[in-house]
């Protein structure tokens, strides 16, 4: 007999993180893996790429693969790309995780459940209810939810707290078909480190600067290489105007210096080993919208 790494019953598929912006994808993400890899913020559409994570247990493998939160509010080829990225990534999957915000069904909710396929297998995530002063609260909710869609199944989470995220799994687990595991037992997600270096940066400026210079600024990587166990990494910010290179550089460069370091202690945990990062700040104005600088950046 052909030797099978997975036993009977395994089940294995890919399922879509899908939602609006700020619900909590990423953050569900990074708690059902057990380590970051997908960055997070207070602000909407922090998230502006596919990103997988794997979940690998003695009966199922599921690939998990966040989404930007699909938003219509701001107009530009970047948005556009990335609720693109939503409805494709819906099209490619065995299941879809809705996520929604306990007590906070907005109409963005209700656009982005127009965006299923029609005969999509949908676990609807009832987020963030560690938030929820009142659990009795909880039951008309899931009724509320359950009259949107056909869901196959709601499930209350806090991906904060890290509560209900055994039953999500077990409940997406159903909707994936019979295989073996696609990815090693170990591994955590298809992004490579050059992505994930990129991205920890871009979370630093989300997480550090106010309302308008982090939908202005990307990230690029000029630089990556190995020495011995070390890892020299050179990134490169783009901002879109003049002005948002003086805010993100701050007094003497102090921002920038702390974008840098707290970037870097991130990098060395996830990557376990000693980095060296060097970050430079360039301006080039309308990038947002121009087709070929959004391809050079990965979009
Ligand atoms: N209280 C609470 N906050 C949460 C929970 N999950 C996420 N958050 C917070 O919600 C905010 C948004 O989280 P993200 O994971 O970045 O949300 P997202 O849906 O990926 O957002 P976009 O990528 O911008 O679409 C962050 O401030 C998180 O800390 C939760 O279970 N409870
Ligand atoms: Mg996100």
């Amino acid at each position: 007999m052909a030797e099978d790494r997975s036993p009977a019953g395994f089940r294995c598929g890919y399922a879509a993180v899908v939602g609006r912006p700020n619900v909590g994808k990423s953050t569900l993400l990074n708690r059902l893996v057990g380590q970051k890899i997908s960055i997070t913020s207070r602000k909407a559409q922090t998230t502006r790429h596919r990103v997988t994570g794997i979940v690998t247990t003695p009966d199922a493998q599921v690939v998990f693969v966040d989404t930007p939160g699909y938003q219509m509010k701001h107009r530009s080829r970047l948005n556009d790309r990335m609720n693109r990225a939503v409805t494709q990534c819906l099209a490619d999957v065995d299941a879809t995780v809705l996520v929604l915000e306990a007590g906070r069904i907005t109409d963005a909710d209700r656009a982005v459940i127009r965006l299923l396929p029609a005969g999509a297998r949908v676990v609807a995530a009832l987020n963030k209810i560690d938030r929820l002063e009142d659990r009795d609260a909880l039951l008309p909710q899931m009724a509320e939810v359950a009259a949107l869609f056909p869901f196959a199944a709601i499930v209350p989470v806090s991906a904060e707290k890290e509560r209900g995220l055994d039953a999500l799994v077990t409940e997406v687990r159903a909707l994936l078909p019979e295989g073996a595991a696609m990815f090693g037992a170990d591994e955590i997600t298809d992004r490579d480190e050059r992505f994930l270096a990129a991205e920890f940066v871009r979370e630093k400026i989300f997480r550090l600067l106010g309302e308008e210079v982090p939908y202005a600024t990307t990230v690029a990587i000029d630089r990556f290489e190995h020495e011995g166990a070390m890892r020299r990494i050179h990134a490169t910010i783009y901002v879109d105007r003049e002005n948002q290179r003086a805010i993100l550089l701050g007094a003497g460069g102090s921002r920038m210096k702390e974008i840098a370091s707290t970037a870097r202690i991130d990098m060395e945990r996830l990557f376990g080993g000693k980095v060296f990062l060097e970050v430079w700040v360039r301006v080039k104005g309308g990038w947002a919208d121009d087709e070929a600088l959004l391809a050079r950046f990965g979009y």
